[in-house]
């Protein structure tokens, strides 16, 4: 049993898997093996008995990649909202220890705005949570603004979860080491360079001046854009770029998460770039346990005060807890 730190802690990206969504995953989506397939569809016992170990008392629920994200058009705004309804099932059943993120059916962007609305006025939840490209498409394209639009009026963060890089990318920059290293496709490399383009595309796609309160969120201590942004604001500064400063919407507009990612000199650089008021803690439950994240948080070289802000501060006032 850890030693409860003096403040509520409050898990970001914890996931779950929904019978009827998981069964439209395919090829390497489609099993995660048994012991994290037990855990993502556990919402009694196991789970609060792993958050009670770690000293978690609340855990922000979300699907597992790639969550509704790859559903065809004809069926994504039905299948989902009842995937969003069985989660609100599970949090009005235990309010103190859950609340939720939707998914939402992207492929249909008009029902997806639809979708986040009522899950945020009718559910209570907290925001939603996309997993990668949509069916082949990024999801800064303009269709998919009516998602922001909803987001900025509603109020509530879009958290942009990895999912597997397009399967071009896949093959010429992964393939040859995917049999030895099956990870490295996915949290060892892919799902980084896949999200972290995501972020990018978004910035460069101007949303954030249609909608300069959407605020988003990236996992994994910000998958690695935290470390980058000296850089990539530098090269966007440099002649024949359209003015337009990277920095201060990635620090304005974006939070990042610890979730899968306990490293000290890490940590720092986010606190240095971001700054301590756009970090929230997460474990990404099941796929990394919950000890070694609330084992690193006791002993992160920050005040307590600083501490408390990543641990539930932040999230208490970004997902209004
Ligand atoms: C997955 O979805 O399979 C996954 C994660 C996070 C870390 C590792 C992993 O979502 O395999
Ligand atoms: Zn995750």
């Amino acid at each position: 049993m850890f030693e409860k730190p003096n403040c509520p802690v409050i898990a970001i990206e914890e996931h779950y898997w929904d019978p009827e969504l998981a069964k439209h995953f395919t090829g390497t989506e489609a099993g995660r093996g048994n012991e994290t397939e037990e855990r993502l569809y556990d919402f009694g016992a196991l789970r609060i008995k792993e958050m009670d170990e770690a000293g978690i008392d609340i855990q922000v629920l979300s699907h597992g990649a790639p969550s509704a994200q790859k559903l065809p058009i004809e069926i994504a705004a039905d299948v989902t909202r009842r995937v969003n309804d069985r989660l609100a099932k599970v949090c009005a059943a235990n309010p103190k220890r859950f609340a939720a993120f939707a998914a939402l059916p992207t492929a249909d962007p008009k029902a997806a705005a639809d979708e986040l609305e009522r899950a945020v006025t009718q559910l209570g939840f907290k925001g939603a949570m996309l997993h990668g490209m949509t069916n082949g498409e990024f999801l800064d394209l303009k269709k998919y603004w009516l998602i922001y639009e909803r987001a900025e009026k509603l109020d509530v963060p879009i958290y942009f979860h990895p999912s597997l890089p397009h399967p071009k990318v896949t093959e010429v920059y992964l393939q040859d080491y995917a049999k030895d290293f099956p990870l490295v496709v996915r949290p060892g490399w892919g799902y980084t360079v896949e999200t972290a383009t995501q972020a990018i595309r978004l910035v460069l796609s101007g949303v954030f001046d249609t909608h300069p309160n959407l605020k988003i969120i990236l996992g994994h201590l910000g998958e690695t854009l935290p470390f980058l942004v000296w850089r990539i604001e530098a090269s966007l500064k440099r002649p024949g770029q359209k003015p337009m400063s990277f920095r201060d919407i990635f620090c304005k507009n974006f939070y990042v998460t610890t979730s899968g990612f306990f490293s000290n000199p890490a940590l720092l650089c986010c606190v240095m770039e971001i700054g301590i008021d756009h970090i929230l803690f997460a474990v990404d439950w099941p796929f990394v346990m919950n000890p070694p994240a609330a084992g690193w948080m006791k002993g992160i070289p920050l005040s307590d005060e600083d501490k408390a802000k990543i641990l539930s501060g932040n999230a208490r006032r970004i997902l209004k807890m």
